[in-house]
């Protein structure tokens, strides 16, 4: 047995035994053993990033990516609290992440010692649990709650809803060992076996009659991680009779979906009041179209089931009446599968006129907005459809709040481009970015392009600050000289505060921060230039880099109010 941090050393095992295997580390004294102990192991991988606030974005990407917790490790004090909006958008994006936070031991709280403060619950409501672990490890019984306590958070990190876990580590001096670590043999951890939840035959007839008895069926992909079993189950879809419409972050594309739906949603409430369905069916997590989301809540559908491995009460259309705890990918099988009879043809039928509603404002909103970007060749949107028409099949997009993420969902993606789509929703904050595209970058040997604001990019931009940043990291930088989106909110767009307290103008460009931390840079005046730019730009081989386009604010403003005009035309 080790005779130092004994309780430590086996945390570390436990880690590799169940799997969680990639740490995003911070420098610290207090949490010298932790680091040590994951550092010095054979099968955990370790990376460093000094900023804590950074480094929790930068384990979120790694984790959204690889679908597995990913483990963090700081020192006491300040240090564990910049921590806070990485768990907490992990905690909304439903993220597992293992928190590990080293503390002084109890009785140095409030004495006036370096980084010492209250760690107890520090994430509040925004963890899935807390775990405060024992000060003294040199009791078997001590380390036999340390150990299953160690279980139980990493399976809380994904059962049964994925989320952060944090744990608190007190730990005494002396914080620094002066022998090897022994890692015990194949330590014994506590699983849970994978479950998959079916509905009974009478709940699926109580569902069916609903299903059948509504003619309009309404179904909304909002946030979700790329699930290969559901767009098979999803590429039935055809004969359910439904339309789909899938937000950008939803990664559930089909041929079948109503492309453009967010431009459709922004016709006149007369025109909307033919699209109001019957049924309402949502997956996943938030949608980023604000045009839905006031679709929804003015015409209620008479019924919405949310498809959820859980019973709260999420409503954000303010319509649930039934949660569906099973996962999306069997409901659309069972469904699909249950619907395929004769009879079931027949109401497909009686469906289709809405449908092809749907699917003929489609290609309406089609030509309002090929006229947007035919008359307004320099404004942001043009450039992100110019950046979706050129970006690899196949490769990982990651997508800044605020405008940016809309412009992408107005547009949607080519249907054969099987690209998968990140953006931090959870809480659309534009304090984590850069180190989330950074983390996933790190995690997958696809070409992963961030597309950002100026003021989200310079914010964060101590996630670049890496020792080796991925070789397939690319980053164009919308730069609008500040926040643009206050310019298209109605309120802030007229106030004589807007350029100096909303927008924040400002004259930086990302051109130093680029020699600073190693990346390529290039800069265009123009979409023209930046669509020249970009088959270079994504090539296989170029290294880490950034693209910033410099744009104009007011050309953006302009280019948004004809389109919400021309929307508003839609019929
Ligand atoms: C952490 C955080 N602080 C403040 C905000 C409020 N906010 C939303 S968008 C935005 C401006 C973003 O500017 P930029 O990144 O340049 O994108 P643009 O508006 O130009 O699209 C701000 C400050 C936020 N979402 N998150």
């Amino acid at each position: 047995m080790n005779e130092f941090k004994p309780g430590v050393v086996e945390i570390a095992e436990i880690c590799a035994r169940k799997h969680v295997k990639h740490f995003v580390l911070s420098p610290g004294s207090r949490s010298a053993p932790l680091t040590l102990a994951f550092l010095r192991h054979p099968e955990l991988s370790c990376r460093m990033v000094v900023d804590e606030r950074a480094a929790g974005f930068v384990a979120l990407g790694l984790a959204q990516q690889l679908a597995e917790p990913v483990g963090l490790v700081c020192t006491s004090g300040t240090a564990a609290l910049n921590y806070a909006p990485a768990v907490t958008e992990a905690f909304y994006q439903e993220v597992p992440l293992l928190v590990f936070t080293a503390d002084r031991p109890p009785e140095w709280i409030d004495q006036n010692d370096g980084q010492t403060i209250h760690q107890h619950n520090l994430y509040g409501d925004h963890c899935r649990a807390f775990i405060d672990l024992p000060v003294d490890d040199s009791h078997p019984d001590a380390r036999w709650q340390i150990q299953r306590s160690i279980s139980e958070a990493i399976n809380l990190t994904r059962w049964p809803v994925s989320g952060p876990v944090h744990i608190n580590v007190p730990l005494r001096e002396p914080l620094y060992p002066e022998s090897k670590f022994v890692y015990p043999e194949r330590h014994r951890v506590v699983s849970v076996a994978p479950v998959r939840t079916e509905l009974a035959g009478e709940t699926w007839n109580q569902l069916l009659e609903v299903w059948r008895r509504s003619k309009k069926r309404l179904i909304v992909a909002g946030l979700h991680r790329p699930d290969p079993e559901l767009a098979h189950h999803l590429g039935s879809f055809a004969h359910l009779g439904a339309v789909l419409l899938a937000d950008v972050t939803s990664n559930c594309h089909v041929p079948q979906e109503i492309h453009k739906f967010d431009a459709i949603l922004g016709a006149s409430p007369s025109v909307l009041q033919e699209l109001a369905p019957d049924l309402l069916v949502t997956l996943g997590g938030p949608v980023v179209s604000k045009n839905l989301k006031l679709f929804l809540r003015k015409f209620k559908p008479q019924a919405h089931w949310q498809l959820q491995p859980h019973a709260r009460c999420i409503d954000p259309f303010q319509s649930l009446t039934q949660i569906i705890p099973t996962s999306p990918a069997y409901f659309f099988s069972e469904l699909s599968r249950r619907l395929s009879g004769e009879v079931e043809k027949a109401q497909v039928a009686e469906s289709e006129a809405y449908i092809a509603g749907w699917q003929a404002l489609a290609s309406r909103a089609e030509k309002v907005l090929s006229t947007v970007l035919n008359e307004f060749p320099d404004c942001e949107l043009s450039a992100m459809e110019r950046i979706l028409r050129h970006l690899p099949a196949g490769s990982n997009l990651q997508l800044g709040n605020s405008s940016i993420v809309r412009w992408a969902n107005l547009l949607g993606f080519p249907d054969a481009q099987n690209c998968t789509v990140n953006s931090n929703r959870g809480t659309s904050g534009i304090d984590g970015t850069v180190s989330t595209a950074v983390g996933a970058a790190l995690a997958t040997a696809r070409l992963t392009t961030l597309v950002v604001g100026d003021l989200a990019f310079f914010y964060d931009r101590n996630g670049l600050w890496q020792k080796d940043l991925p070789p397939n990291l690319r980053i164009v930088i919308f730069n609008n000289r500040g926040g643009a989106i206050f310019r298209i909110l109605d309120g802030a767009k007229d106030l004589p505060e807007l350029a100096e307290y909303f927008e924040v103008e400002h004259d930086l460009t990302a051109r130093r921060t680029a020699e600073d931390y190693g990346l390529g840079y290039e800069s265009c005046d123009s979409v023209a230039e930046l669509a020249q730019r970009l088959p270079d730009f994504f090539a296989e081989g170029k290294g880490p880099a950034i693209l910033e386009l410099k744009i104009e604010k007011e050309m953006n403003a302009r280019s948004f109010f004809r389109l919400k005009s021309l929307m508003r035309e839609i019929r």
